[in-house]
């Protein structure tokens, strides 16, 4: 119902995240966004508009200028900005941050073409960035990334059928495109007690050596994290993926996390907050009358996360928020 104001909304929160470098403003806009497009009904003006929760006075100001004229005096500029735009097109290279994108830019570098002829100035993740740049502005399939899963499955359990996959993110909300593949690996004997760390990593190299079938580049890998790139078949696109290894105890907050959305998962900590408890990627905590966070509270599923929390459990396809 409020597709339009979304789009331009969105397009200034990306403004504020590459350009201004402005994280409370990209977070405004994008909280904005996210509540108008879960809104039933056709908002008609900004004060209408400012009694949903996330947005506030200037916003309003934006959908009302936009109702009236039919576009955004502050968009308008930004779209003739030369250095922007720049800045804008870079960022879209896997690897480039706002910051390397602003150090190129005011080197002289704003396309495409100007990366290629320097890829000097570019790091190893940069290059595979400008190498895929095509691809990884795809979506990718959610059949694909289903077929890419089987294979993954058949590859690790035959490797040693405890270890447990998820793939988590938009894929695991139900989602039919997803950006890239979000997956995470935990073993029973893979532990927080464990020399996590060696452990972890000898692991981790096994797992990525098993998978050589599908995996193509390395961007990083450590002790408990790959992020690489892989290839269902040569008649598909590059894919960016990544890989965690996750302590057992750790796995159900962790998916939990993983699975998103970003939004879904703001909203769940801060009820944990009301209800006396400090929940992250790792571990769900009671917080004492000190303020103090306990001991990790054991988790043997997600449902147990939102029954501590006391929060009606929701399956990831209704986490899309
Ligand atoms: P997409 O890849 O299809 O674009 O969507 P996604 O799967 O929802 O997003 P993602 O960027 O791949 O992140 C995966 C999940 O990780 C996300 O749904 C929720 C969680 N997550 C946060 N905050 C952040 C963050 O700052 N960076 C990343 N990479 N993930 C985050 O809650
Ligand atoms: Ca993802
Ligand atoms: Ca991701």
């Amino acid at each position: 119902m409020n597709a339009d104001f979304c789009e331009f909304l969105t397009e200034l929160a990306e403004y504020e995240k590459n350009v201004s470098r402005n994280i409370h403003k990209y977070n405004a806009y994008k909280k904005a966004a996210s509540v108008l497009s879960i809104h039933s009904r056709r908002i008609k003006s900004g004060d209408e508009a400012k009694k949903l929760k996330g947005v506030g006075k200037k916003i309003a100001a934006k959908i009302d200028e936009f109702l009236q004229t039919g576009k955004l005096k502050k968009l308008e500029n930004i779209h003739n900005d030369e250095k922007a735009q720049a800045i804008q097109l870079l960022t879209r290279v896997s690897g480039i941050g706002p910051v390397k994108a602003a150090e190129l830019v005011t080197n002289g570098i704003k396309t495409i073409e100007d990366l290629e002829n320097n890829k000097n100035k570019l790091n190893h993740n940069q290059l595979i960035g400008l190498k895929y740049f095509e691809d990884f502005e795809k979506k990718i399939p959610r059949a694909e990334i289903e077929e890419i899963e089987t294979k993954i499955r058949r590859i690790i359990v035959d490797l040693d059928s405890d270890y447990d996959i998820t793939i988590c993110g938009s894929y695991r909300r139900g989602k039919l495109e997803s950006g890239d593949i979000d997956m995470l690996i935990t073993h029973p004997t893979f532990k927080m007690t464990s020399d996590k760390k060696k452990h972890g990593e000898q692991m981790l190299k096994k797992l990525v050596a098993a998978l050589n079938e599908i995996v193509t580049d390395t961007l990083s890998i450590g002790d408990t994290k790959f992020m690489g790139v892989c290839r269902l078949s040569p008649g598909h696109a590059a894919r960016r993926l990544d890989i965690r290894l996750i302590p057992c105890e750790q796995y159900h907050c962790a998916r939990l996390y993983f699975t998103g959305s970003d939004v879904f998962n703001k909203e769940m900590r801060a009820h944990a907050l009301e209800k006396g408890f400090t929940l992250n990627e790792y571990t769900l905590r009671h917080i004492g009358v000190t303020g103090v966070p306990g001991e990790p509270i054991p988790i043997s599923s997600e449902e147990d996360i939102f029954d501590y929390i006391d929060y009606p459990f929701k399956t990831p396809e209704e986490r899309n928020i």
